[in-house]
């Protein structure tokens, strides 16, 4: 893990199609059944949201110019299989803001396009697999996985996933290892849990595809903040989708996918032995339904 070895040019080398290809192979993959809304629920759906839309043409006076470029804009998005990439920045915060307002336990926040299930099992304390180089700083990853009350929870599950020291996901990155900085870490019967790692890279959506054009069109900028992705779970118990995020990060304020709360930022220090950089967080998880 020196921060002095050259890096792997490969996977700065990708493209937002190969990404976009890669997380729009791995939704259809984990999708369940279709959609079982009622014919009331999508006419009520689709119907305000194809009002809104008209309503935007009018008050705007879209022209046939603007409409054409949203069109081959919107062809784009598909044939470089980005619609996950999109939907998840744009609009999943609301979806999980929805989904998760009646928790009381630890702050949710968006899953994002790049979870793959099943990654390596491993007990508490572990290292998670990366390369021998893995370049960035070790980050020592701790806490505990209780109930709402703060009763241990034996057996919990803490999945974690995560952009490399240059910002980038194995899977969806060129020349990574498949399960590169990816793992579930079962805690111990105290629900403690110990992860060895590397400090993130924020994340920059890519430039080259219909999600970065979008982006540069308008003068946004395309930048996450770094985060670490989670799934936390323990029997009897609800699981939660959440990421942590790193204080001082300029991104932490302006994320694009606006994914950022106050309740997930960390708090860390340097480690005593001088091996990078220590974070202790605690998820409480609410019961089942
Ligand atoms: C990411 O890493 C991410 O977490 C989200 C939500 C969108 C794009 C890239
Ligand atoms: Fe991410």
């Amino acid at each position: 893990m020196s921060t002095d070895s050259p890096l792997s040019p490969s996977e700065a080398a990708g493209t937002a199609a190969e990404a976009g290809a890669g997380a729009t192979a791995r939704f259809l993959a984990a999708r369940t059944a279709s959609a079982t809304s009622s014919q009331e629920r999508v006419a009520q759906l689709a119907g305000r949201a194809i009002r809104a839309l008209n309503d935007v043409i009018l008050e705007e006076k879209v022209t046939y110019d603007e409409y054409n470029a949203l069109k081959s804009w919107l062809i784009t998005v598909g044939e470089t299989g980005e619609w996950p990439l999109f939907l998840d920045v744009w609009l999943e915060h609301s979806i999980e803001e929805v989904a998760n307002e009646d928790r009381h336990g630890s702050k949710g926040t968006i899953e994002g396009p790049y979870y793959v299930p099943d990654s390596p099992i491993q007990k508490s304390p572990a290292t998670l697999s990366m390369r021998d180089d893995e370049p960035g700083t070790p980050l020592l990853f701790q806490g505990q996985v209780t109930d709402v009350e703060g009763t241990p929870m034996e057996g919990a599950r803490v999945e974690i996933w995560q952009a490399d020291d240059l910002g980038f996901y194995s899977q969806f990155a060129p020349g990574l290892p498949e399960w590169n900085l990816r793992g579930t870490v079962i805690a111990d019967d105290t629900g403690h849990f110990e992860i060895n790692t590397v400090q993130p890279a924020p994340y920059q959506i890519p430039t080259d595809g219909a999600c970065g054009q979008l982006i540069k069109a308008a003068g946004w900028h395309a930048w996450r903040p770094a985060h670490l992705h989670l799934k936390v779970s323990a029997p009897g118990h609800q699981l939660i989708t959440t990421q942590l995020y790193f204080p001082g990060d300029p991104h932490n304020a302006d994320d694009i996918a606006s994914a950022v709360k106050p309740e997930l930022m960390l708090d860390l220090a340097d480690r005593k032995d001088g091996q990078g950089r220590v974070t202790t967080y605690d998820f409480r998880l609410d019961p089942e339904a």
